[in-house]
């Protein structure tokens, strides 16, 4: 571990430290904290047989790093326990599947809304770290979130934060999905907490039957090629066609499978200023996002999520959600006016949406489920 000199120190209460990490990263305004072990087991062969599938389209990202994504002490020698921590997200008051019945509207994913969660979440990890230090003096730690090879959802269910829903999220009984997660890897042998035992999906299958594009093909099992977060975050190219009916208004990013699941009642809203939406973009319409130039993109999502998708895929989004929208002279202006746009990927999906718009035949895209998602929100 590279960041402090490693410790074995034999006479720390071990017990008494993991009560302190627990409430330490409560104060630090995480949702929660859980302690694991670095044994990952059956679920190498679940990632192995996910990517076997080619379930990871193009993120090879997720097939680069071997075997470290599933044994940590690969990643960082010398890891013995994960302190996984999570954290609500959903701001206060802002609508989520009410939008999504508003097809002139622009669907952001509720967790896009603000600034970039990494960010945040990696400075409070550090905090908890360095009150770690304070207590205990140098000990080997990394923090993560998200990005790096980490199976994050696997260790937060053997830290005890919940079990893995049918839509594949991690869910907690008393709080839903709506949250991120983040781990720092260390080397003390503190004592683990017990993994989430018991499923309570039951025979609910609400998530499956409203994903528009049917990406959950099995249980727990998630085609990203399928699923609108793939496609209008992670895809580089053209978004295939036949996806972006089912698109509907979703431009970055989806939120159908927790909206819809009875487990989101719990959802508990978090006051985090870093996650208080910026440029009304719980609720701009496509077209007023649609006019934005590629300076005012980079000024208006400097710090955002949205940001790494750059301006090109943010404009192919949007596009598809135009084409979704209802008729009207100002979405076929605002088109008009990006047809000689001088990217191919943008003319294409362009040409798409106008050509919708000449359609009379334009099937129904918004699906009734979430309508009565809103009410199961608090
Ligand atoms: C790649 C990735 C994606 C891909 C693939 C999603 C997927 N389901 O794998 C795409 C781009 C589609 C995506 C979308 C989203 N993502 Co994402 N994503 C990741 C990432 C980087 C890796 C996930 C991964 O390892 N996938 C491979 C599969 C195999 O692993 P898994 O998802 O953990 O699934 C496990 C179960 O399927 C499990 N399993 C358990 N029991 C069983 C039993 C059987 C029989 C089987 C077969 C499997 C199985 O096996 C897997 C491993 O254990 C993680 C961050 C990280 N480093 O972990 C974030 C992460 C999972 N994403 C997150 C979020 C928030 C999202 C979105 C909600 C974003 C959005 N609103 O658009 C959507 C949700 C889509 C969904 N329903 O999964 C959060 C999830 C938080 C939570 N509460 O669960 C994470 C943890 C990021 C974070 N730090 O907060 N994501
Ligand atoms: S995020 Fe959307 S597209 Fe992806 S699995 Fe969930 S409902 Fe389906
Ligand atoms: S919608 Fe139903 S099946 Fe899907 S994750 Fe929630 S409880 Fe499980």
């Amino acid at each position: 571990m590279p960041d402090t000199r490693s410790t074995s120190s034999s006479s720390l209460d071990y017990d008494a430290l993991a009560t302190d990490i627990k409430y330490w990263a409560r104060e630090l305004g995480f949702s929660d904290a859980g302690i694991t072990d670095v044994d990952l087991g059956e679920h190498e062969a679940y990632l192995a047989s996910w990517l076997a599938a080619g379930h990871h389209g193009t993120m090879d990202y997720m097939e680069k790093h071997g075997t470290k994504r599933t044994r940590p002490a690969e990643l960082i020698p010398g890891t013995l326990r994960i302190i996984s921590v999570r954290m609500d997200y959903l701001p206060p008051e802002v609508e989520t599947a009410r939008l999504l019945g508003q097809p002139d509207k622009a669907y952001v994913s509720r967790y896009a809304l603000g600034r970039d969660y990494h960010k945040l979440i990696r400075k409070r990890l550090d905090q908890l770290a360095r009150k770690l230090q304070q207590a205990i003096g140098p000990f080997g730690f990394r923090a993560f979130v998200d990005s790096a090879p980490v199976m994050e959802r696997a260790l937060a269910m053997k830290a005890g934060h919940g079990w893995f829903g049918k839509n594949a999220m991690l869910l907690n009984p008393k709080a839903g999905s709506l949250f991120f997660l983040g781990e720092l890897y260390t080397d003390l042998p503190l004592p683990v907490d017990r993994p989430f035992a018991t499923e309570h999906c039951g025979s609910c299958n609400q998530c499956r039957v409203a994903c528009p594009t049917g990406a959950i093909v099995d249980d727990k099992v998630v085609d990203a090629r399928k699923c609108i977060s793939y496609l209008t975050i992670e895809l580089h190219g053209a978004i295939p066609e036949h996806f972006r009916a089912a698109m509907g208004n979703r431009v970055f990013g989806c939120d159908d499978c927790q909206l819809v699941c009875p487990f989101t009642r719990f959802t508990r809203r978090s006051n985090e200023t870093d996650f208080t939406p910026r440029h009304a973009l719980d609720r701009a319409s496509l077209v007023e996002l649609f006019n934005w130039g590629e300076e005012e993109f980079l000024e208006k999502t400097a710090g955002s999520p949205i940001r790494r998708i750059g301006y090109e895929r943010w404009l192919r989004n949007l596009a598809v959600g135009l084409g979704n929208a209802p008729c009207s002279p100002q979405v076929i202006s605002a088109l008009k006016a990006r047809q000689a746009y001088p990217s191919a990927l943008v003319r294409e999906h362009v040409a798409w949406a106008l050509n919708r718009h000449r359609r009379t035949d334009m099937p129904v895209v918004f699906k009734s489920p979430m309508a009565a998602a809103q009410a199961t929100l608090p």
